[in-house]
This record gives structure tokens, sequence and C-alpha cells, in this order.
């Protein structure tokens, strides 16, 4: 019998490339989500495999998850479901809780008690704050500076804190600046990537909030995918909490010449203050994941953005 994992948040951005990745490895997958912020399109390839199953309900809902746990006694499951707008976070600090927190520790006892040994967690960058020394390694001290990461932290400690208490395999994955296809580009603090793609295929103004000089290590959402792929399917994974990142960081300033190159007749950029709690520079080490899995991400950056704004 092939084994099945569970996705939560399989209608996502991240969520539907990653069960793409498990598809094309052979794997069969149960996609959970609820499409408060996913979409069926996004799973428009997925679900014409026989190997996909999509069930529509809330991943924190344990009387609807129980049922899945106990038909199909997953190998593991990728837990992605979130709410990921930080502003929404401060909004609603409840839901937060709810959706970043409660979710993962009622996941976490249904995988214990289901017999579901690894549970992969997705985490952010956003627990190391703006203090520490770049770039960000996982020994660093975190310091949450909002409810989300703040959650994200808490879900961690929970899953960890369970894996040496009953054994759970719990590996947090921290995304850094994740980019690609089907990326929402539809509210203000949607990745900016997303947003200047789809202002410049329409032909509209980006606006650059400051001075353009803040840089990002952009990660492209097919490297994320095997990461999570492989975090979840191999042998050899050790517990823990692992960046999920490049090692390099691009200005916006070095963003916007590639862009300029694939759109010469755009019209020019406007620029706008700073955004507040905006942090000036991100970028992560990469080097312990890529220790664990012997494997970095392939796709640089051009080439990714490049492909981005092809498809
Ligand atoms: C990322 C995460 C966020 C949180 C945060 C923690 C994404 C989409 N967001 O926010 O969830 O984890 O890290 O630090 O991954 N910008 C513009 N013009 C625009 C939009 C954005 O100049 O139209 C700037 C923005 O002010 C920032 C940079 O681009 O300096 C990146 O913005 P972002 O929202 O894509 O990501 P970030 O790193 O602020």
């Amino acid at each position: 019998m092939t084994p099945v994992f569970l996705v939560t948040g399989a209608a996502g951005f991240i969520g539907s490339h990653s069960v793409e990745w498990l598809l094309r490895h052979g794997w069969r997958v149960v996609g959970v989500d609820n499409l408060r912020t996913g979409r069926l399109d996004n799973l428009a390839d997925a679900r014409s495999s026989p190997n996909f199953t999509l069930v529509i309900a809330d991943a924190g809902d344990e009387t609807a998850m129980r049922p899945l746990f106990q038909q199909h006694r997953f190998t593991g499951m990728l837990h992605l479901a979130a709410l990921v707008s930080v502003p929404e976070s401060f909004r609603e600090p409840e839901l937060n809780y709810r959706l970043n927190l409660a979710t993962a520790d009622t996941l976490a006892r249904l995988c214990l008690e289901f017999e579901c040994k690894r549970l992969v967690f997705a985490s952010s960058a956003a627990v190391y704050g703006a203090n520490a020394a770049l770039p960000n390694r996982e020994s660093a001290l975190p310091q949450p500076l909002s409810p989300y990461a703040a959650a994200k932290l808490a879900a961690e400690v929970m899953l960890l804190g369970y894996a040496a208490s009953y054994g759970l395999e719990a590996v947090c994955l921290r995304y850094f600046n994740v980019y690609g296809p089907r990326q929402d580009p539809g509210s203000p603090y949607s990745g900016v990537l997303s947003i200047f793609t789809d202002r410049f295929q329409r032909g509209l103004p980006v606006t650059v909030y400051g001075d353009g000089e803040q840089t990002r290590d952009f990660i492209s959402v097919r490297d994320v995918a095997e990461y999570n792929g492989q975090a979840l399917t191999r042998q050899d994974v050790v517990v823990g909490r692992y960046n999920v990142c490049t090692g390099h960081a691009i200005s916006l300033k070095q963003v916007l010449a590639i862009y300029r190159e694939l759109f010469p007749n755009a019209p020019p950029t406007e620029f706008a203050s700073g955004r507040i709690g905006d942090i000036r520079h991100s970028l992560g080490d990469p080097a312990l994941l890529r220790e664990m899995l012997q494997f970095s991400a392939q796709t640089e950056f051009a080439q990714g953005l490049r492909e981005l704004n092809a498809g």
C-alpha cells in the first residue's frame, strides 16, 4: 500500500505546489482546505490525479479531522493551513491564536493518537524579529513582533515539546520570502513580487515603500515544495527547526532592474514612505537544512522571476 500524506492548506500557494510535488513523486495525498484564502483553481492539476483526494474542511476542526486520520492512517502530515496575513493577526488576535496555534496542537494530538509519525510545520522567518544577527541562524533568540510571529513560535515550541515527550517527528520550517506562481496579489500586504508581477503585467506603476535598498532572501515556491516534500517523506530527518531560504539577499532596486528588462515600456516606479514595522534586511542561513537533506535551493533568483513573469 502506498503511504498517504495529509496536507493542510492544500489549496493555498505553497500547499498546491507541495501537493503537486508529492503526487509527482508517486505518493498518495489527502488535501484539506477550508478555502478561506486557498483557491480550488490552484489544485486544477492535482485534482486530475487518482492519488489525490480533496476534503473541504477546517484543519482545526477536530470532529472533521478525526475520521480522516481514522480512515487513512497517514504516514505524515504537512501542516500549512494558517492565517497568513500579519496585519490581520493584529486585527484578529483570537482568530490568529486559533488558526496559527490551536490548530497545530489539535493536529499534533491527532498525529499521536493515530500514529502519524511525522509532522512538518510551516513556520516563518517572522519569528526572528528585527534584531537577530544576520544571516538569521536557528540558534538565535527569537523575538516575535506580531501576534502572527508569536503564534508561529509558540506552535514550534508545542510541537518540539511533543517530539521530546512522545517521539513525534516534528520538523518546523521557517520560510523566508517565498515567491512564485499562484501567490495572490490581492492585498497591499501580499508578497511584493506577486504585486509587482501583477502590476507590471497590467502596465501599471509599482510603488516602492522606502528607498528600495531594503533586502530580502527570496526563495522560489518550487524549492520550498521540494524542501517540504523531502522533509515529509525522507527517513533520515532530524527533529528541529530549520530555515527555508537561499542565503542570498536581494534589494528591491535589484529586483526592479530585472523587471525593467522584462517590461521595458513600464511606467516609472513610484516611491512612498517606508512601511511602519518594515524590516530593513532579512537574510537566512540555509546551512542546517542543507546539511540534513543534502539539498540546496536550485532556482537562481533572476531565472525564477523571469519564469514567474513568463507564466
Ligand atoms: C514578510 C512576510 C510576512 C512576515 C514578515 C516578517 C511575505 C509576503 N510576508 O514580510 O508575512 O513574515 O516577512 O518580517 O512573505 N514592498 C514595496 N511595495 C509593495 C509591497 C511591498 O516596496 O507594493 C516592500 C515592503 O515594504 C518590504 C518588501 O517590499 O520592504 C517586502 O515586502 P513583503 O510584504 O513581500 O514581505 P515582508 O518581508 O515585509
